[in-house]
């Protein structure tokens, strides 16, 4: 693995929906950044070097100079508070719409991510490790469309986006959820597909994807 370069903007982690929400964020806001190809529970995740980043050793993990953050959405925000100018940020000002940004954001990572989709995740595709489950695999997967009510009445307000007129992280982070979704075989309604037509075509989307899938 390379070793750790003070001073610099590195972004670990490709391969995963997860990893490429800050690839997407850094892209959206021009964010110069190297990347570490690590991929998960690759050799690179298990050595010292990466436990310093990572004592969980996951990814993705930023390196901004001698600031170290995990945690995708929380890596996705730091990055527009910190670097958004103005026009790119990726999340609202003002306390009411940073709250309803906020309430997006926890809802996807909680609902629709961590007990839905990474459910999904740790009884088919690390089955290995956690064990068949194929009843708690179903049931993960009717809870996601069951919580994706939310997302498809927000939707049908005819805004594009989450928030309204404005892209924010909370997109990326449910076109994230909505892409991997589709990998795992959940059907999705019409509204989620058009609103992935339109969050994909983003240039910023198209340049992270690149780097994310080699
Ligand atoms: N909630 C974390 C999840 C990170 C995560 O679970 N990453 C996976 C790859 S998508 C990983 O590195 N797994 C390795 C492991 O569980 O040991 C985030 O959104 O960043």
């Amino acid at each position: 693995m390379d070793s750790l370069l003070d001073g610099q903007r590195v972004l670990w982690g490709i391969g995963t929906p997860r990893t490429m929400r800050p690839h997407w964020a850094l892209c959206e806001l021009a964010i110069p950044y190297e990347t570490r190809a690590v991929r998960t529970r690759s050799p690179e995740t298990q050595t010292s070097d990466f436990a310093a980043l990572n004592v969980r050793r996951k990814i993705p993990v930023l390196q901004d100079g001698d600031f170290i953050i995990t945690e995708s959405a929380a890596i996705v925000a730091y990055l527009s508070d910190r670097y958004a100018t103005e026009g790119n940020a990726l999340f609202p000002a003002g306390i009411a719409e940073r709250a309803r940004w906020l309430e997006w954001c926890f809802y996807i990572m909680t609902e629709l991510d961590a007990a839905s989709l990474y459910m999904v995740r740790r009884h088919v595709g690390l089955k290995h490790i956690y064990g068949e489950a194929p009843v708690a695999v179903e049931a993960a997967k009717s809870y996601f469309s069951k919580q994706l009510v939310t997302v498809t009445e927000r939707l049908t307000a005819g805004e594009p986006y989450l928030m309204g007129e404005k892209f924010s992280s909370a997109d990326i982070l449910l076109t994230t959820c909505l892409t991997n979704a589709i990998s795992d075989e959940i059907q999705l309604p019409k509204i989620c597909m058009d609103y992935l037509a339109l969050t994909t075509l983003r240039p910023a989307y198209r340049a992270a994807h690149a780097t994310n899938h080699p």
